[in-house]
């Protein structure tokens, strides 16, 4: 029996999800995901692991279809709504889906992918009123991929059971007190742990009310907020930083209203990405919370959590979760002495099960049972503090992580670029924005073109900002392209 499903019936009646301006008990989403589940099964009694892709907007629909997945035994693939055809097709094939949820907004994206696949399509809005038994699901079950870039080949699945899941939800239920009176924002995208295991698991695993906002808008943000009735926020760095920038161009009225119900917050939350400390103070003096900053990752969900109660340290991101066991190794993965930096390493019930289907990919990421994460920090004074990734290849914009590998792979197919780098800049309010420095065949408004030809290839979020062409790249004595230096050539550039 999935528990965080099982949960739902001690809270019936209490509203789970508010979505487009509509209340959602937990009963409501009992029995939208019932017949979605049968729906699915098809007559069968139990989908045993198929993946299901779906793509709809955040809403009562998306965690209708979730649960149905799950409740009906298959595997959920969410979908990212931003993605162009291309990204989308790649996760269906590599999932060998069996089925597409989709929303009549997406069909026309969607559409093609019946003819090119084998796909079973499931328009959400044919989805009839059947009935039946459900299967009994084990929590060792395969639950989710999500996919992530990493610093080899196309982005991998990332396969979480049931059980992943829910200890995932359990060190954060726990230790950020989470109750059933929270009222939490999610507006973050549900193809990601922060929006899908942080905000609605841990809000609906606690009896909570998630509610969902389409897309980011600081006005809108801040008109929801000052309705008082949401008390928990989460969010990447970006997201705080737009909301600062919003805030300070308001009359001072608004900046005082504003200000005034985010006190009344409970707790508000920070990460995906290195939180500011200038960012952390801005938002200190604009709504009296020191943000709670935390680390995490796909394969992992949340690991190191600055505590609820007690100091929360700027610039550090504080000590293991409950359950979660941390250790700083050194390149040959040796543990290091306190005080030493080296790559944070994991243990626990929160890490993945697997990369679908890439079993040489999930052996080495892990050395004695430790999950390797690619990050590098210090245990200082009892805090873990973040120094950066042991691959600059890894770009983390936004909150998304983007691999510069896979940028550099698609610029390389265009007619007039020869070679090219891909780097992160450093950057305030993006935490880095992708910078592409390109060698070209020739030069006939290569850029313009680039930028047009670009936009069905990759979603916005991975799209260059900055451009940069030159004879050749920065290259070490055995010809190696010197990423370091172009991110240095790039942010000179700039001065
Ligand atoms: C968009 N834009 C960017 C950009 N993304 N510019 C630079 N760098 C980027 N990365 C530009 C667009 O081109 C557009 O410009 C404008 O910003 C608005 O675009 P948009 O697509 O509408 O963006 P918006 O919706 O405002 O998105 C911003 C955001 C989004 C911060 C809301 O990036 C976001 O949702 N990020 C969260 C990602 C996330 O959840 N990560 C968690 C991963 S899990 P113009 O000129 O056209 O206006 C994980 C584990 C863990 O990391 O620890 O949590
Ligand atoms: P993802 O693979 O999208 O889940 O991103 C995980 C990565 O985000 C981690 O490996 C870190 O590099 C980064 N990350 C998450 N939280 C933080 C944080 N608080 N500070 C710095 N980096 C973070």
């Amino acid at each position: 029996m999935i528990t965080l499903i099982n949960n739902a019936a001690s809270h019936i009646d209490r509203v789970a999800i508010k979505s487009n301006r509509k209340n959602y008990s937990y009963l409501d989403l009992l029995d939208a995901s019932a017949k979605i589940a049968h729906t699915l099964l098809a007559g069968r009694s139990d989908l045993n692991e198929e993946r299901i892709a779906f793509i709809v907007d955040p809403s009562f629909d998306y965690v209708s279809i979730q649960w149905a997945i799950w409740r009906a035994g298959g595997i959920a693939v969410p979908l990212c709504v931003k993605h162009p055809y291309t990204s989308v097709k790649y996760v269906i094939d590599d999932t060998q889906a069996e089925s597409l949820v989709y929303s009549k907004k997406y069909a026309d994206l969607v559409e093609p992918l019946f003819a090119a696949c084998h796909l079973k399509s499931i328009p959400l809005d044919s989805i009839t009123d059947k009935t039946g038994g459900l299967p009994d699901v084990s929590m060792d079950r395969r639950a989710m991929i999500i996919y992530t870039s990493g610093t080899t080949g196309a982005p991998k699945g990332v396969v979480s059971t049931h059980s992943n899941i829910e200890a995932q939800i359990l060190s954060l239920v726990t230790s950020w007190e989470w109750s059933k009176e929270d009222h939490i924002l999610n507006i973050l995208p549900l193809h990601h742990v922060h929006g899908i295991v942080n905000i609605l698991s841990c809000a609906l695993w606690s009896g909570a009310c998630c509610e969902f906002l389409v897309k980011f808008d600081a006005q809108d943000v801040f008109d929801l907020f000052c309705k008082k009735e949401i008390n928990l926020f989460m969010a990447v760095p970006t997201i705080y930083y737009k909301l600062m920038n919003h805030w300070k161009e308001l009359p001072t009225h608004e900046q005082q209203t504003i200000s005034a119900a985010l006190k009344e917050f409970r707790l508000m939350v920070s990460g995906s990405a290195a939180l500011p400390i200038s960012t952390l103070e801005q938002w200190r003096h604009i709504s009296g919370h020191t943000l709670l900053e935390r680390y995490g990752m796909t394969e992992m969900g949340m690991a190191i959590s600055n505590p609820y109660n007690g100091e929360r340290r700027p610039g550090h991101i504080g000590q293991p979760l409950n359950g979660v066991t941390i250790r700083i190794a050194d390149e040959q993965n040796n543990e290091v002495s306190k005080d030493q930096s080296g790559e944070i390493q994991v243990k626990g019930p929160n890490i993945f099960k697997e990369y679908w289907q890439k079993p040489e990919a999930t052996k080495s990421s892990f050395v004695d049972g430790w999950f390797k994460t690619g990050d590098i920090a210090i245990l200082h004074d009892g805090y873990y503090r973040i120094l950066g990734r042991n691959s600059v290849d890894i770009i983390k914009s936004g909150g998304y992580k983007i691999s510069a590998l896979e940028i550099e792979e698609v610029l390389r197919k265009h007619p007039d670029i020869k070679d090219c780098g891909v780097v992160g800049i450093p950057d305030p309010e993006w935490g880095e924005i992708i910078g592409a420095s390109l060698i070209l065949i020739k030069d006939n408004d290569t850029i313009e073109n680039l930028k047009s030809w670009l936009k069905d290839k990759l979603p916005s979020y991975q799209l260059p900002r900055r451009y940069m062409i030159q004879d050749d790249l920065p290259r070490n004595v055995m010809g190696k392209v010197t990423k370091k230096e172009l991110q240095r050539i790039f942010v000179a550039s700039d001065a």
